[in-house]
């Protein structure tokens, strides 16, 4: 033992029960979300038993990992109580726990963090990126659990009002390497953390793009990179799309993301996306560089 990591230890991330290979291949992280649409609270049975079987579908889809929310962040949203949170999140994390793969929750609540952890979670998924108070020290606690820390500027509830910068892409690489010091000085070794620019949190379109062809620099941080457009704001703005009629563009802003080094890309449309990243990999693009 030299002590230096071997060549393909950044392409390494450590989550909870699995230890994933980014080095050959992108993988897929499939979207599952808890929250309610319209009028209940969430955590009804029906909710519960539509998002396991959502669940289960992307699994058969080809999802590499599943990344169950309970917390809307779309721009305007209000935080939901950690109760309500918790009965959204808990039964469908303790379904998906069972299917043997890794099991990832998005969630920034140092209470839901360590039930959903103690449901046998593997990842916490946090858009806050582990800033709030207690956070960081659960997920320090528990030596194998992974991690995503994401930049947001603001909070979701105003975050589009007014999103300033003067050097998005500069700013966002110094939260993100901010983040993962203090992550590491609290215990959280680097094998278990991913980054995330964070498109559309707190981000105009300007923003997103400019931050999108920067995206490369971020790898210099010298951990993977996980991104998320999926039926995001601005592909609707280049495109002029629906939310609904977004699948075309989340595919091209999949690859896209890929191709400026993301190792991960979580998606609501996982089995295009598997399609089109077998096709990228035959191509000979999908080995990390
Ligand atoms: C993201 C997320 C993202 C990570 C959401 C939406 C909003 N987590 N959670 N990255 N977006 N890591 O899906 O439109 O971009 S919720």
């Amino acid at each position: 033992m030299t002590g230096l990591p071997s060549p393909g230890a950044a392409w390494l991330w450590q989550a909870g029960r699995f230890s994933l290979d980014l080095a050959a291949r992108p993988l897929v992280m499939g979207i599952v979300n808890t929250t309610p649409d319209s009028f209940s609270d969430g955590g009804r049975h029906g909710d519960v038993v539509a998002a396991c079987a959502h669940c289960d579908r992307l699994l058969a889809q080809g999802a590499d990992i599943l990344d169950i929310g309970g917390e809307s962040t779309r721009p305007g949203s209000v935080p939901p109580t950690v109760e309500e949170e918790l009965a959204r999140v808990l039964p469908v994390v303790a379904h998906a726990v069972r299917l043997n793969v890794p099991v990832s929750v998005d969630t920034s609540r140092p209470e839901v963090i360590r039930a959903v952890l103690d449901a046998g979670a593997d990842i916490i998924n946090d858009v806050r990126a582990l800033q709030w108070e207690g956070a960081l020290h659960t997920v320090a606690a528990r030596p194998a659990v992974g991690v995503c820390l994401m930049h947001m500027q603001g909070d979701p509830a105003t975050m589009q009002l007014a999103p300033a910068y003067s050097d998005v892409a500069g700013e966002v690489r110094a939260f993100l390497r901010q983040r993962l010091q203090a992550a590491e000085s609290a215990g959280i070794a680097a094998s278990r953390i991913v980054l995330d620019p964070g498109y559309g949190f707190g981000k105009t379109l300007e923003h997103n793009l400019a931050l999108f062809r920067a995206q490369d620099g971020l790898a210099g941080l010298g951990r993977p990179l996980l991104v998320g457009w999926s039926r995001k704001g601005t592909l609707g703005q280049l495109t002029g799309r629906a939310v609904n009629e977004r699948q075309a563009a989340s595919l091209g802003a999949a690859l896209a993301a890929v191709a400026r080094g993301a190792r991960i890309v979580r998606v609501h449309e996982v089995a295009e996306t598997v399609d089109a990243l077998k096709i990228w990999n035959a191509a000979g693009l999908g080995a990390a560089t």
